[in-house]
């Protein structure tokens, strides 16, 4: 495995935030419970995403967990409590499908980097991703209806677009735990790779996705999205569009002319096929 010298970006409690080369690492920290979330990790995660999409030097984000046991178990069982997961303050939260909703939104690369279990919750945050790397020691699973919950959002909907509806409803309906070589071959990983070869993989994968046009991958992940997530995907896509005509002369042409108190001259301006 080669070294790399991450810095870390800010200090947190549950989670660690990591910067190289135009990758942000991003660690769910709680190796004890096989880094399950409660309500503050997922502030926390929260928190650094809006980062690596406001930071001009990140391009690409990895997800993953602490350790060689797990990815992510999903919400943390010692804190859920009546109506949800507790906070501090003593308030149930599913604040989880706020970061769903970061994660499909960030104009930027997510690859979730499967280190063991990937399970409940823990397993939908991976499937909210862009891409998933696995490494052979990965296990794959939704536990919900054994454990008392469910995720009918994108844990199921987006699930049965990566292996089909039939699939999708064998496992959540089974709660069965599948290897990374069944979920490679299911689709619901992008590649299968030895443990050492993890971070080393994924960090390749990143720097080819680093190469590649911003703008471009931006479309494509918004187009992509668009596809299941109705107006508020059309609404992500349109500002999108919105951007690259403000970077125009012609919508600068709009401005100027009202700044300055003149007609706007739009004729000089191709009406393109
Ligand atoms: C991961 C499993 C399969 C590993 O089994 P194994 O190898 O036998 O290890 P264990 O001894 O069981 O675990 C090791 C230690 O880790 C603790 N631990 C593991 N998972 C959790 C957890 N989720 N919460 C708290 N602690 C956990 C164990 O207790 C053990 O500690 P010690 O050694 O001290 O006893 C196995 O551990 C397992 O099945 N874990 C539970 C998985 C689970 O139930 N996850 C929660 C599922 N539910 C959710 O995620 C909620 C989803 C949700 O709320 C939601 C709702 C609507 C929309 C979206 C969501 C969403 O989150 O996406």
């Amino acid at each position: 495995m080669s070294q790399r010298n991450w810095t870390s970006v800010k200090e947190y409690e549950d989670i660690k935030f990591d910067f190289f080369e135009g990758i942000g690492k991003i660690t769910i920290n709680r190796p004890r419970v096989y880094n399950a979330f409660r309500p503050k990790t997922v502030l926390e995660l929260i928190d650094a995403f809006d980062i690596c999409r406001e930071r001009q030097d990140i391009g690409v984000i990895v997800l993953t967990g602490e350790g060689d046991k797990a990815f992510c178990s999903g919400g943390d069982q010692n804190v859920k409590g009546h109506g949800g997961y507790i906070d501090e303050g003593g308030v149930p939260r599913l604040n989880v499908l706020d970061l769903h909703k970061r994660i499909r939104s960030l104009p930027k690369p997510v690859v979730a980097m499967v280190n063991g279990y990937a399970i409940g919750g823990g397993h939908v945050l991976h499937v909210v991703c862009d891409l998933t790397i696995a490494s052979e020691n990965a296990i794959f699973g939704q536990s919900g209806p054994k454990v008392g919950s469910f995720d009918g959002g994108f844990g199921s909907s987006y699930l049965a677009r990566h292996v089909g509806q039939k699939k999708a409803r064998e496992i959540w309906f089974l709660c069965k735990q599948y290897s990374a070589k069944e979920a490679e071959d299911m689709g619901l990983v992008n590649t299968v790779v030895p443990f050492e070869q993890l971070e080393d993989t994924t960090v390749e994968w990143c720097k080819i996705m680093l190469q590649r046009s911003p703008m471009a991958l931006r479309m494509i992940k918004r187009g992509l999205n668009a596809e299941l997530d109705g107006q508020t995907g059309i609404m992500e896509m349109a500002g999108d569009a919105t951007l690259m005509f403000y970077l125009m002369e012609e919508a600068q042409e709009g401005r100027n002319a009202f700044l300055e108190k003149r007609d706007p001259d739009f004729q000089q301006f191709p009406k393109f096929p």
